[in-house]
């Protein structure tokens, strides 16, 4: 890629991350949206970057690769929408269950996702390239509680952030929020997977606030244990039947597809939700 290219492509860079950001921002003010949002973050991943090639064989044999999204697929764009301190401190004092408003604002913001997405592709296809999302990505399998589409995978691939012992993936900008990706053709330069090592725990073993805050302690030191966690997120889901009930129809569970799995409690008292000096 010659200089005058690389200077187009890191424009090219800025004007997407600048699409997702300004988009965010307006669909927060539209009538009916209650949730608040913070400035998301945008990266750029290898679509065909090692770790990716690998994860059919490090997560399953039947997780999509990106040229099974869109064949010739060169960048996977991977965002994360991060939620407020508000939101997080609401959700953190609520007691054993996730608060009605960490519920909603999980439904807004998996349904805004989808808007947000398909806004994106059209952006890319007025600059004459292509962009794909990956079905798999809104659904997972209800016995091995997986999906075929890992959205921290892809943002760990972008650099975006590292995995903490709260499973999440840590951002510099906290990990109270959520991911979602994009499959492009852009012919860019892609990010790398960050080095710095975020979650303090792994750095240098202080920490653990969020094992303690685990109400079921399917969160341990060295382990997640995701069916423990799903029975209090499904919990949560027969009180929350009004907001919406993403993962659920897709998954075709027609006796349980009401619902917001949610609890977040993991990630809504950390101090790795927002970090202090941001
Ligand atoms: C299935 C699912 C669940 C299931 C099962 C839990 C699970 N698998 O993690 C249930 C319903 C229980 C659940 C619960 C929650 N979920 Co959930 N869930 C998903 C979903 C749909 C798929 C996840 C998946 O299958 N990943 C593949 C598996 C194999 O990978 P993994 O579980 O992430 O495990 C890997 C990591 O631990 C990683 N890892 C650990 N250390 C390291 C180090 C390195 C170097 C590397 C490379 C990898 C690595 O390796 C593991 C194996 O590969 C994703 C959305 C999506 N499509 O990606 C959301 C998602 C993971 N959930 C999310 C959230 C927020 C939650 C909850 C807080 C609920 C809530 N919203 O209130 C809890 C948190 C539980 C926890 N501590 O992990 C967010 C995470 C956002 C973030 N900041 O990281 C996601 C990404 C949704 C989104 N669109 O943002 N979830
Ligand atoms: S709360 Fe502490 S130990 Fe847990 S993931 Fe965050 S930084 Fe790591
Ligand atoms: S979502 Fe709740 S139950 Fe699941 S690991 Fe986090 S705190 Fe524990």
């Amino acid at each position: 890629m010659d200089l005058k290219n690389s200077m187009e492509m890191n424009e090219m860079k800025e004007a997407i991350r600048n699409e997702i950001i300004e988009f965010v921002k307006k669909y927060e003010e539209k009538p009916g949206i209650n949730t608040k949002w913070g400035t998301p973050l945008v990266g750029f991943g290898d679509a065909r970057h090692p770790f990716i090639l690998s994860l059919k064989e490090v997560i399953s044999s039947s997780h999509q690769l990106p040229s099974e999204v869109l064949p010739d697929a060169s960048i996977v764009i991977a965002y994360y929408v991060p939620f407020t301190r508000e939101l997080a401190k609401v959700n953190a004092e609520y007691g054993r269950m996730a608060a009605p408003l960490w519920a909603e604002s999980y439904e807004e913001t998996n349904a805004m996702f989808g808007i947000l997405n398909q806004h994106l592709i059209g952006f890319l296809e007025g600059l004459g390239f292509k962009g794909a999302v990956s079905k798999e990505a809104s659904t997972f399998n209800q016995e091995k509680l997986i999906s075929n589409w890992s959205q921290r995978h892809f943002g760990y691939a972008a650099g975006l952030g590292t995995f903490g012992i709260n499973n999440m993936l840590i951002t510099k900008s906290g990990c109270c929020g959520r991911y979602s990706t994009v499959v492009t053709n852009l012919p860019m330069e892609p990010d790398q997977p960050m080095e710095e090592e975020l979650c303090l725990y792994k750095k240098n073993g202080s920490c653990g606030i969020c094992v303690r805050n685990c109400p079921t302690g399917a969160l341990t030191i060295s382990d997640f244990n995701r069916y423990t966690c799903y029975e209090l997120c499904q919990e949560n889901a027969a009180i929350y039947t009004n907001f919406g009930s993403s993962y659920r129809e897709e998954a075709g569970d027609a006796a349980n597809s009401v619902g917001s799995d949610v609890c977040g409690k993991c990630v809504t008292g950390s101090p790795c939700a927002f970090w202090k000096w941001r």
